[in-house]
């Protein structure tokens, strides 16, 4: 199967629900069981054998659940964040693979900042294989009212991303955020062109971007996990949104994935609206998987 595959998996939170519905007595074969989920999560040794102390003589899963709230919010409170806009122009790559939700996220934050930061955005369209993606993203950029830089459909995505900074500086743009292409004939291929303008964009800024963020997608389950570590071992990922957790999936999935990354989980994408955007906060989140 692809590494990037589409593999489903029900997630930790139903089996801890069915174990504790299904269970009336404390006894060896449930803890055994109990360790087994929570082992199977994969959330690092330390916060197993902790849940599974604090979960081992609990008799109901409104008990157990408030115990989780607790420990797993704690847990991911580290990885709230605000991305602050401290250079000009403040430069973000979006990447991630196809159809995760990039180019909204991308519009929804340039919407995010000229509302609530009052910045001046311009987005960029470097995902210039489909005519369609540069469209959507001008779309986007007339409706949100923010600058818009794209070159002729097949450009060198390279030469975009570094042209895209010479007229951000032209332009008194405070924020700049680059969509790229998430195709994937080959994987290689992929993370060559995203490297590329990330070089590119760091020869014109004369430093790295600030930040490179990357998109996944709540209903992706445990592939979230494999696309986090494989873009990170070839780009160096400053920050997650994770999109789509407005529909059945809640993106459970992702603690691991940042437990793992070590870097902050900026936002949750909540729809296909602009406003569609909310500041990842660890106690509701958790709140919401259980
Ligand atoms: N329900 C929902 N749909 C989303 C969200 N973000 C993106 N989408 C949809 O997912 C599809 C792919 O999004 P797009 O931004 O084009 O993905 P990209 O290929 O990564 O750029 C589109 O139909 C979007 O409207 C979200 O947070 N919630
Ligand atoms: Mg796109």
């Amino acid at each position: 199967m692809s590494i990037f595959g589409k593999k489903k998996d029900k997630g930790f939170f139903s089996y801890l629900k069915e174990l504790f519905s299904s269970n009336k007595e404390i006894n060896p074969e449930f803890q055994e069981n109990l360790k087994r989920i929570l082992y199977k999560a994969d959330l690092g040794p330390s916060i197993v054998e902790g849940l599974f102390n604090k979960l081992k003589n609990i008799k109901t899963y409104e008990e157990a659940s408030s115990i989780i709230q607790n420990e797993l919010s704690k847990v991911l409170k580290p990885y709230e964040s605000e991305i602050s806009v401290d250079k000009k122009p403040f430069v973000i790559m979006m990447v991630g693979v196809n159809g995760v939700g990039k180019t909204t996220a991308a519009a929804k934050l340039a919407y995010w900042f000229k509302e609530t930061n009052n910045k001046k955005v311009m987005l960029v369209a470097g995902d210039t294989f489909r005519a369609a993606a540069v469209e959507q993203l001008e779309h986007w950029a007339k409706k949100i009212g923010c600058e818009f830089f794209s070159k002729s459909q097949n450009a060198d995505p390279g030469s975009v991303g570094y042209e895209s900074v010479t007229m951000a500086i032209k332009n008194d743009i405070d924020v700049l955020i680059i969509d790229t292409g998430g195709r994937l004939h080959t994987q290689r291929g992929l993370m060559a062109e995203i490297s590329k303008v990330y070089k590119a964009v760091s020869k014109a800024l004369n430093h790295n971007p600030d930040q490179v963020l990357l998109v996944v997608d709540a209903t992706q389950g445990q592939n979230i996990q494999n696309q986090v570590e494989i873009f990170n071992n070839f780009i160096e990922i400053s920050g997650i949104i994770l999109a789509k957790v407005d529909g059945t999936a809640k993106g459970g999935a992702v603690i691991k994935a940042i437990e793992k990354l070590k870097r902050p989980l900026f936002f949750l994408g909540t729809g296909e609206k602009l406003t569609d955007l909310a500041r990842f906060e660890s106690q509701g989140f958790i709140a919401k998987l259980l």
